[in-house]
């Protein structure tokens, strides 16, 4: 045994050996001879912290290799000269392990850096053909697959989920001609008008350059700074600032092309589309307070909650709806379709519902999917074709390089998630070659054309190729943006005046926090001057929430405000459904409580399509009045009542007096009242909810054997209980 022995640290498989050998000398020893002559010991390659051998195959098939497919036969130590000296370079094995290890990760996006995928397939409801020749939209019964993206935009690849921010809604269709990217938002209208703005207003939102800070979040310095120098963003702000940037989960959330496209048949006839996303479940959305607690307690709120919904058989759904109209309606407009700045009101032109989507596999590997697959603006489709919309001109070049950067070189295509799928040609049908990663082997001498050596290579095909609509053009090559793009206020006003009260108050109290963490009072004071333009209501309301004491310098628009009617479907509570499916409810439970009780909540929840959890003060679960243990699907400490639609609290009388004492629980039913969440209670639990201050309202339902089910989802079904709201917060 050497004089000195190195500390012990369990965790280090070669070190807890050596522990065991301490302890028991002759154990697993494998000690040649010549060192048992030297006096040094050596611990058994292949063994657990705890001493156990580890799993070894005689397999061909099963047996760990290097990437260059050399079996391994040791793969928890590393190559020695002597148990306790240096390791040599020669270990090929180590080496290649660590250097793999270190090159794992790749540029993260420079927007929608964190995001989440799955995979699910489209299905037009009937032929599309009088409007368009896309493939994928002809054939009702045909499924064509689909890989999706949400994302948020602000925030790096380790950010939380719940930021205010914009979502990415980005859709590969792997259609019959080829991959198709509806690479959308879930907002209808965009920040800036000219892709040549976009580096700028990225540069704003993102952690300023200096300090680095703040992370996934747009209340800062220089965004409001950008924002308030530009007036083409009041109404993009409108919508940030809603509940639509926070929106509850990926499932009940819309999504939007957002540019004006054009839709293009099999006679070549062209005219212009918007595309809308519309959830199965309906739309809904967090509240402020909320979203700010779901980011520390559980960053990945979204992620997880599509992951389960999706693991859960509990598919999530989207119907494809158009809002086609020719160059006739669109010059009668009184907005520029090429203005990303800018919606057609649905009045103006309704949706047509062509199809839905559905997400029913999560992936088998987040970096190879999710964090791999490239969408690309470009992938466009014979029967779908781009406008002249300077924002989408501007997407056309940037999205294909930036992935020359992040995914190493020109063959990103062929990365399987990437790859088209649903057409003959696999990675693509044509000369290119060669380039880093190149995964096929293309065969012959011919790479060219015109050629006469291959009789039997790729050819045009002009009738089913992509051909574009052949437009005039005419016009003088200039650096202008177009006075029909000037209007800045009139859409903006129309928003926020179709909102209902709770959401204005929300729009009031968004900008209020925003603009209160902005430190230059001259931006916050340029920003009301903007925000004077929109309405006074909301100006008004945010320089009392600020307290401003100074009134600020009026901005003088370039196209004073119009009154346009307010639009119903702008606003999410006009038409949010009454439902709890796809909802969660959280149950605290204690020990003595009345199991039966929890029995019909449950039923009527599965009935419902409504998820529900058992959360007690510990996870191990709880013994109910008959003697039943009831396991816990989390403890309280882990489960705190932002995760859950609505809650109910059914406790004894015992659990309830023990519950007032634990601060997590107070906060638990406090928080969930003071979110407008409709609140459940045994008679027995009133003691817990006296201790957080709760008052009677609609949404504080008694939950008593027999009829415990119907008045409380009944209430449930609504949502919040968005009375409650002014007596409990003020904008601020
Ligand atoms: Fe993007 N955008 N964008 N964008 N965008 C990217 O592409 C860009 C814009 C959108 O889940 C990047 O692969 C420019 C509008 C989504 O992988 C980048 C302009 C809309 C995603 C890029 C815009 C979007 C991106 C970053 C102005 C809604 C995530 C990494 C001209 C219609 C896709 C990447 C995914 C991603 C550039 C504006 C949506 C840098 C230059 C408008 C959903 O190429």
């Amino acid at each position: 045994m050497p004089a000195k022995t190195p500390p012990i640290n369990p965790l280090r498989p070669a070190i807890a050996g050596l522990a065991l050998l301490l302890a028991f000398p002759s154990a697993g020893m494998t000690q040649n001879s010549s060192e048992k002559e030297k006096g040094k010991t050596s611990v058994p390659s292949t063994t657990t912290p705890s001493g156990e051998p580890h799993q070894t195959t005689k397999d061909s098939e099963k047996t760990i290799t290097t990437n260059h497919g050399v079996p391994i036969s040791d793969d928890q130590n590393s190559l020695k000269a002597g148990v306790r000296g240096p390791t040599l370079l020669e270990d090929f094995i180590l080496r290649e392990k660590i250097s793999h290890f270190d090159h794992e990760r790749i540029p993260e996006r420079v927007v929608h850096a964190r995001g989440t995928g799955a995979h699910g397939y489209f299905q037009a409801y009937k032929s599309q053909s009088d409007i368009t020749k896309a493939a994928f939209l002809q054939d009702p019964e045909v499924k064509t697959e689909v890989f999706v993206r949400f994302s948020t935009v602000a925030g790096g690849a380790g950010s939380g989920d719940t930021p205010r921010d914009v979502r990415g809604f980005a859709v590969k269709f792997y259609t019959t001609d080829g991959n198709y990217d509806l690479v959308g938002n879930n907002i209808p209208v965009f920040f800036i008008q000219d892709a040549m703005k976009f580096p700028d207003l990225v540069h704003a939102v993102k952690m300023e350059p200096d300090r680095g800070f703040p992370q996934a979040a747009s209340a800062h310095d220089t965004f409001w700074d950008f924002a308030s120098l530009t007036p083409e963003i009041n109404h993009m702000l409108m919508w940030v600032m809603s509940d639509r940037a926070i929106p509850r989960s990926y499932r009940m959330m819309e999504g939007f092309g957002v540019h004006t496209f054009r839709l293009v048949d099999a006679k070549g006839t062209s005219r212009f589309v918007k595309f809308h996303w519309r959830p199965k479940l309906g739309t809904q959305s967090l509240l402020w307070d909320e979203a700010v607690k779901i980011y520390g307690a559980d960053p990945d709120f979204h992620r997880r909650d599509l992951w389960d919904a999706i693991s859960s058989g509990n598919f999530p759904e989207w119907e494809l709806g158009l809002q086609v109209f020719d160059e006739e309606t669109a010059a009668k407009l009184p907005f520029d379709v090429l203005d990303a700045t800018k919606l057609i009101p649905e009045e103006l032109v309704p949706l047509r519902m062509v199809g839905r989507l559905v997400l029913n596999r999560n992936v088998d590997n987040f970096f190879a999917e999710t964090e791999q697959v490239a969408f690309l603006p470009t992938n466009i489709v014979p029967g779908i074709e781009f406008t002249n919309d300077p924002l989408l001109q501007g997407r056309l070049f940037s999205y294909q390089d930036t992935q020359l950067t992040r995914l190493g070189g020109p063959n990103f295509h062929q990365i399987p998630v990437n790859a088209p799928k649903g057409c003959p040609m696999g990675f693509g049908n044509n000369n290119q070659r060669d380039g880093l990663h190149q995964m096929a082997v293309p065969k012959g001498r011919v790479a060219y054309e015109p050629q006469s050596l291959d009789k039997n290579p790729p050819r045009e095909n002009p009738v089913a190729g992509f051909a574009s609509v052949p437009e005039v053009m005419d016009g003088a090559k200039e650096r202008k943006r177009s006075e029909t793009f000037a209007d800045h206020y009139s859409q903006a006003r129309q928003f926020f005046q179709s909102m209902t009260e709770p959401e204005q108050r929300h729009i009031i109290s968004a900008f209020a926090f925003e603009l209160s963490k902005v430190e230059t009072k001259a931006i916050r004071l340029r920003m009301m001057g903007h925000l004077a333009n929109i309405d006074s209501k909301l100006h008004d309301g945010v320089a009392e929430a600020l307290g401003m004491k100074e009134k600020e310098p009026a901005v003088e628009p370039g196209v004073p405000a119009r009154d346009l009617p307010p639009s119903p479907p702008l606003s999410l509570l006009a038409k949010a459904p009454k439902t709890m499916e796809g909802r969660k409810i959280g149950v605290l439970v204690t020990d003595g409580f009345d199991g039966a009780l929890l029995k019909e909540l449950r039923d009527t929840a599965r009935a419902e399509k409504a998820g529900l959890m058992v959360i007690a003060p510990k996870v191990g679960g709880v013994t109910d009045a008959d003697g039943k243990t009831v396991e816990a699907d989390l403890s309280l400490s882990a489960a705190p009542s932002i995760f859950f639609d609505s809650v109910a609290v059914l406790s004894s009388k015992a659990g309830a007096e023990d519950l007032a004492g634990q601060a997590a629980a107070v906060d638990w039913v406090r928080d969930a009242f003071g979110h407008l969440k409709v609140l459940g209670h045994t008679e027995e639990a009133q003691s817990v909810l006296e201790k957080a201050g709760i008052r009677a309202d609609d949404g504080v339902v008694k939950i008593a054997a027999g009829k415990t089910a119907s008045a409380y989802f009944t209430a449930a079904r609504a949502g919040r209980i968005w009375a409650r709201e002014p007596a409990l917060r003020r904008p601020g």
